[in-house]
């Protein structure tokens, strides 16, 4: 039953709605509701998130909507569309959403018993705002979001292009309109994770659904319109389609392809074509009053319907084959679905120990986990295990979407075999899967590098021929030669083995122990001779020359040249490697020992890895990870106008730069000092991870006391003053992060020549900068995204300045660093801000210091 109708108080603003009000006041009993519709609103207008704003409802499941902006139907009682603030459950965190609320033709109605409001888009889902949040609609036709400290959440970044009001449709569209009524920004444009009835979804637009039911970040499910079809997607590297509904044929139209949801069907119009074919729609259950539909956080398709009781599923829109055993994440990672949703982890026994086991024994649906986990460290020990009659969502797809596939699978390896060797050999693949096709010649082999959901595979339901392999580690081996893993039950085994395990472990010990003070000896005696650097444990490989020469194909792909050597592109098995050659071995050797032997014991993810070396003759090389992208400072310095990084980007490489430093620093065996940091020795890989490389003039420092260095290391502009007095530790190293830090925020080097002279310098610069108040007048202004996050660049070029201390004692350890970045911890507030040494000593030695040059500052810079 509708409650009786109720007038709303009218808005604040815009104010000819309280005009309008105070117009119909004495009549109120007998107005039409309808004038109390507030559909738009005008520029400079200000809106709070707090109870100023009057038509605000909380729903007895703890959400609350806050509304700016409302259009009902005037034809019935029933749903609005609205825009506003919203809060679910616990009401800590707002979206700016459009939502469907139930109104009384115009007010929103106050009897919450009503259905709760749905949201269909929102402007904000990755960063929710507080109470006190502002919504400004600028003098320049912006719209503008801002959390309760002001800080910048959204905008449509409309300004100065004739915006004239801003409009809430009849079907829940938010439009920025200018004088023409022409649309200059609108929410159809930007979908979240809904359709409502009347929207598009074009050509390369995505509905994203929720990480999870409690939680509106965008997760892992996506929905897209290519030119040819519908895809339904589970992210990973690649994303792994589960849900295909093709446009298909040749005939090219001269148009790009969109899905429209309407009233019974969702409509497709494709860039191909078959002549004569129309395109293929989905029929949908028609309405009989609102629809919405909503990307869910499993990857279903739901279509909701408002009834009487509140609103309903009406169709699971993507009908996945054979049921919905097919969706990826309906059993976790590694779980295998049968009967439509039973759990089970795959089985296979090593040693009286499942390979799997359940992540969490209540519940199933969680997923398995490998009892061992795989490690790219021991290749040799992986296996592939064969699962009988399981099969993998990918595979059904292969087999009805043939053409489609390529984008997952390898049509080259044409069997079973190769499809398996192909798996073995890629340290990222989990499994193998080989579908048979028609005929022998056409299989196509999938290696999915993240294992979702397996099904049970019913010949009778879904008649596939495939195989599936998943890749197992087999527990490590004892000296005894027998696996042993890690949960072996102990209860099968007598107390003879237990001892006998026992006695093996610690032989195993001395063993190594044995074999490292042995290794440590010979080095220290025959440092000099060539035959006692052998393999040893826990070592880089070692190459031999012509094993090296084959790799590079005879070095013919050259990455990089530093000072003493350069580096190539290389492959060993299907790894990319990149090959360091020393030039001027003669000086190089001592270098060279030191750096296999230290940056060979540590295994860091934020740390360049070495995996081999050669030293034959007078050959040196070394054997690096290959890094994608090359070192940092090709990315920040623009010498190719190469595209600007952004915000997040820059952070996430300071954070990985300072994680990777404060593990050599505080976390290995020995303290590390790097003594040579600069972007040229910070490499990025493919997903702009950092990793710090060149240990070449890394040196050892004994952990409580500070070495004493006799000869001076590094790079201009990256020195700390300290060096002067040739008291060195690891804090110069901190410097230096302080100077890539500016560098990274600044987009500049430190010492730039071509700029004019009286900012040469970027620290004298940022010294004088901030003895102003003008630290914004440094932001890299290739990119606009950095003007955005202010606040944030402003703190991070206060960390910066804290690690630029002159006196080393007042800088913050690496792991202090870490913890700012974290925001665990604030900077220091009382700084010194100067942060360049102006004795005349320091000006009169850089001229003859035993500095090496910028580009041949090292010589192990590490692949670039
Ligand atoms: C809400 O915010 C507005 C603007 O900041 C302020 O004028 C008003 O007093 C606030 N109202 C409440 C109830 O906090
Ligand atoms: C919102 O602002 C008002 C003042 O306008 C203040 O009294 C109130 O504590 C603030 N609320 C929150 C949750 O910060
Ligand atoms: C507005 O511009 C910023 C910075 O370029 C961008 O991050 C943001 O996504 C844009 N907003 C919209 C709605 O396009
Ligand atoms: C706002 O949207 C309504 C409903 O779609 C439409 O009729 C109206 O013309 C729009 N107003 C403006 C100013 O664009
Ligand atoms: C824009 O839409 C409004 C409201 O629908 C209408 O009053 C106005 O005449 C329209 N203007 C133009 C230029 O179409
Ligand atoms: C997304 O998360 C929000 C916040 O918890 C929740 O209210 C909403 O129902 C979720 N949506 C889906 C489709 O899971
Ligand atoms: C939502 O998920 C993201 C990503 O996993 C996480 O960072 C965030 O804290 C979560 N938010 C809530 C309210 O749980
Ligand atoms: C799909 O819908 C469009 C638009 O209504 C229509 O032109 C087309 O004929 C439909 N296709 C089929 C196969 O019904
Ligand atoms: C599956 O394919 C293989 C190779 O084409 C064939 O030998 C085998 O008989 C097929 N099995 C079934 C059940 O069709
Ligand atoms: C070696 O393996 C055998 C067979 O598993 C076992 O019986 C024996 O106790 C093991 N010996 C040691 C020293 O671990
Ligand atoms: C339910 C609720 O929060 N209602 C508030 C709506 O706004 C009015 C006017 O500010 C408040 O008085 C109500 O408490």
């Amino acid at each position: 039953m509708p409650p009786p109708p109720q007038p709303a108080p009218p808005m604040r603003s815009p104010y000819r709605f309280l005009l309008l009000f105070l117009a119909i006041l004495p009549c109120l009993r007998s107005v039409d509701a309808q004038s109390f519709d507030y559909p738009t609103a005008g520029p400079s207008t200000f809106w709070t998130n707090n109870l100023s704003l009057k038509h605000n409802v909380t729903y007895p499941d703890g959400s609350m909507v806050r509304a700016i902006l409302l259009r009902s139907n005037p034809a019935f009682f029933g749903p609005s569309f609205s825009v506003g603030f919203f809060c679910n459950a616990a009401c800590d965190a707002f979206l700016l959403a459009v939502f469907i609320v139930y109104t009384n033709s115009g007010a929103l109605i106050t009897n919450p018993m009503i259905g709760s409001p749905q949201v269909v888009w929102s402007a904000n889902r990755d960063r929710p705002v507080r109470e006190n949040a502002t919504l400004h609609f600028t003098e320049a036709g912006n719209l503008v979001l801002r959390d309760a400290d002001s800080t910048i959440v959204w905008s449509t970044n409309t300004s100065g292009r004739s915006v004239l009001g801003m409009n809430i449709t009849a079907s829940g569209n938010l439009l920025l309109f200018d004088r023409k009524n022409a649309s200059i920004w609108q929410s159809f444009d930007h979908p979240t994770d809904s359709l409502v009835p009347g929207q598009t979804l074009r050509e390369g637009q995505r509905l994203i659904a929720n990480i999870s039911t409690t939680n509106w970040t965008r997760g892992q499910f996506y929905l897209t319109v290519l030119a040819d079809g519908l895809r339904a997607f589970v992210d990973s590297s690649p994303p792994q389609v589960y849900y295909i509904h093709g446009f298909s044929g040749p005939e090219a139209k001269n148009k790009s392809a969109y899905v429209t949801f309407t009233n019974g069907s969702l409509e497709f119009f494709a860039s191909f074509t078959k002549p004569g074919v129309p395109d293929e729609n989905i029929t949908l259950p028609s309405a009989s009053s609102v629809q919405y539909m909503r990307l869910e956080s499993d990857g279903h398709l739901k279509l909701y319907e408002w009834g009487t009781t509140g609103w309903n599923v009406v169709d699971d829109v993507m009908k996945l084959y054979p049921d919905n055993c097919a969706y990826p994440t309906v059993c976790g990672e590694y779980g295998i679905c049968s009967n439509n949703g039973q759990c089970s982890c795959p089985s296979g026994i090593s040693n009286g120990s499942n390979y799997f086991r359940q992540i969490n024994d209540r519940q199933p649906s969680l997923g398995c986990s490998p009892v061992t986990p795989l490690s790219c460290q021991s290749l040799q020990d992986h296996q592939l295990l064969a699962l009988k009659d399981v099969t993998y969502f990918s595979s059904w797809l292969a087999v009805e979407y043939g053409t489609y596939f390529p984008s997952v699978a390898s049509f080259n390896l044409k069997n079973e075999e190769s499809c398996q060797q192909a798996c073995l050999k890629n340290c990222s693949c989990k499994a193998a899967i080989f579908q048979y096709g028609q005929n022998t010649s056409d299989g196509s082999c999938f290696l999915p590098s993240q294992l979702f959901s397996l099904m049970n595979n019913q010949p009778t339901v879904t008649h596939q021929n495939s195989t599936l392999y998943v890749k197992v580690q087999i527990a490590p081996k004892t000296t005894n030669g027998t696996s042993i893993s890690p949960t072996s039950k102990k209860k099968v085994m007598g107390v003879g083995a237990i001892l006998g395990f026992t006695i093996g472990a610690l032989f195993a010990v001395f063993l190594i122990v044995g074999l490292f003070v042995l290794f440590m000896r010979l080095k220290n005696s025959h440092m000099e001779e060539e035959d006692q650097f052998d393999q040893v444990p826990g070592m880089p490989t070692r190459f031999s020359f012509e094993e090296l020469k084959v790799a590079t194909e005879n070095f013919c792909k050259k990455l990089g040249e530093g000072g003493f050597g350069s580096v190539f592109e290389g492959k060993l098995d299907d790894m990319r490697v990149a090959v360091k050659r020393l030039d001027g071995v003669g000086q190089g050797r001592k270098e060279f020992l030191a750096e296999v032997e230290t940056i060979g014991s540590i295994h860091h993810i934020y740390l360049v890895r070495l995996i081999g070396f050669c030293a034959e003759k007078s050959y040196r090389l070394l054997v690096y990870e290959y890094m994608c992208n090359g070192s940092l400072d090709k990315w920040i310095f623009y010498r190719n106008q190469d595209i600007a990084l952004d915000w997040q980007t820059r952070c996430r490489i300071i954070t990985h730069i300072a994680k990777g430093l404060s593990y050599l620093h505080e976390e290995c065996r020995q303290r590390i000092a790097h003594l040579d940091i600069k972007p040229q020795n910070i490499l990025l890989d493919d997903n702009f991870n950092a990793k710090v490389s060149d240990f070449g003039l890394a040196k050892m420092i004994d952990r409580d006391q500070s070495h004493v260095m006799t000869r001076m290391r590094g790079t201009p502009g990256y020195l700390a003053p300290e060096w002067l007095t040739s008291r060195i530790t690891e804090k110069v190293d901190i410097y230096s992060f302080g100077v890539v830090v500016m560098e990274i925020v600044c987009g500049r080097k430190n010492l730039d020549y071509s700029q004019p002279e009286e900012s040469i310098h970027l620290i004298s610069l940022l010294q004088e900068k901030v003895k102003e108040d003008r630290l914004l007048d440094l932001i890299d202004n290739h990119s606009n995204d950095m003007h955005w996050y202010r606040e944030e660049v402003i703190k991070i070029m206060q960390l910066a300045m804290w690690c630029l201390q002159i006196d080393s004692n007042k800088r913050p350890s690496m792991s202090t660093v870490v913890k700012v970045l974290e925001g665990a911890i604030n900077v220091e507030t009382c700084l010194d801000y100067n942060f360049v040494a102006t004795t005349p000593v320091m000006s009169s030695n850089t001229n003859h210091l035993d500095a090496s040059p910028p580009q041949s500052a090292s010589l192990l810079s590490g692949p670039r």
